[in-house]
């Protein structure tokens, strides 16, 4: 074995970790006030190192109800930088101040169900616009549509988070019982990509309102998908959520595990809203 690690980075994406701390104030109210400064300085300059490293977004939250004190949602290539950073994040403060509390870890990930170019053409060109096969006007479109796809792709496999102010984060999976007539890994791709297709028609409502990562955990956590919902009201994560469990997709399929709301915040406000 040579001595440099091998870097863990995937062949496409990054990696994600979604990590939630609880503060053990015994421990902290155990350090003097120089030791405390020291300690909250001792972690801003980890984000700043963090958020420096290439690729790498680092974004810090305050977590509403007793679920949670403080949690990360950290974007970055290689498994084993995540890994050292998710460690370092937590002696950060001092040995024992932090507990995990939860965490999950998922690869930002293409979809199986966005429309090809030939399928957009054929259904959306010429069956819904009345476009003739390679006519000016067709070919302009087409080459509309992949410009559009790059910039789609890019926003999924490598997104750039925006600032706002609130996140939702829940794993969940696509239900698979046995003896059950709702199992979503046994039906074939054509009727999995019709029913996904209702599900992006509600989502696209919020657009502007709610900006959605999916990133794929099997064999990489307990369920199938991270869904991390950010928002500027969290009155459009609710109203999403619940339009979502009339969707067919949800409805039947979709499978959930613990919310956590967060408030975006800079670390030194962040500080006094946890009471550190
Ligand atoms: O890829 C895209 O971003 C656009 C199309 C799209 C896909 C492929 C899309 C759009 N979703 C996709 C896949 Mn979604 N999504 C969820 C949840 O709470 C619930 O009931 C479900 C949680 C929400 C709220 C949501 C919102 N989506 C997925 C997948 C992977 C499925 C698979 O591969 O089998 C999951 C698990 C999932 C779950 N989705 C959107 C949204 C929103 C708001 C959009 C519109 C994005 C936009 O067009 O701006």
């Amino acid at each position: 074995m040579s001595d440099t690690p091998t870097p863990l980075v995937p062949a496409e994406g990054w990696h994600v970790m979604h990590l939630f701390y609880s503060i053990d104030h015994s421990q902290w109210s155990l350090l003097s006030e120089g030791e405390k400064r020291q300690a909250k300085t001792q972690l801003s300059e980890l984000v700043q190192e963090i958020r420096a490293h290439k690729d790498t977004q680092l974004l810090t939250y305050a977590i509403a109800t007793p679920k949670a004190d403080l949690g990360f949602m950290l974007l970055t290539p290689d498994l084993l930088d995540a890994t050292y950073f998710e460690k370092r994040l937590t002696l950060a403060l001092g040995v024992d101040v932090l507990t995990p509390t939860y965490s999950y870890l998922s690869q930002t990930e293409r979809s199986e169900y966005t429309t090809s170019r030939e399928q957009y053409g054929k259904d959306t060109l010429i069956a819904e616009d009345g476009m003739t096969e390679g006519s000016e006007e067709y070919l302009a479109a087409l080459q509309e549509f992949d410009e559009r796809m790059v910039h789609y792709l890019k926003h999924r496999m490598y997104p750039v988070l925006p600032d706002w102010p609130a996140i939702c984060f829940y794993p969940m999976s696509k239900r698979r019982a046995a003896h059950d007539d709702y199992n979503w890994y046994s039906l074939d791709h054509q009727a999995r990509a019709k029913l996904m297709k209702g599900h992006m028609k509600t989502g696209r409502k919020y657009s502007g309102k709610i900006l959605q990562l999916i990133t794929g955990s099997t064999g990489l956590d307990e369920h199938e998908w991270g869904v991390t919902l950010l928002a500027k009201d969290t009155i459009e994560i609710k109203n999403i959520v619940y339009e979502m469990r009339f969707d067919e997709v949800s409805a039947r399929y979709g499978e959930f595990g613990d919310f956590y709301i967060g408030m975006l915040l800079p670390l030194n406000e962040l500080f006094k809203k946890i009471c550190l």
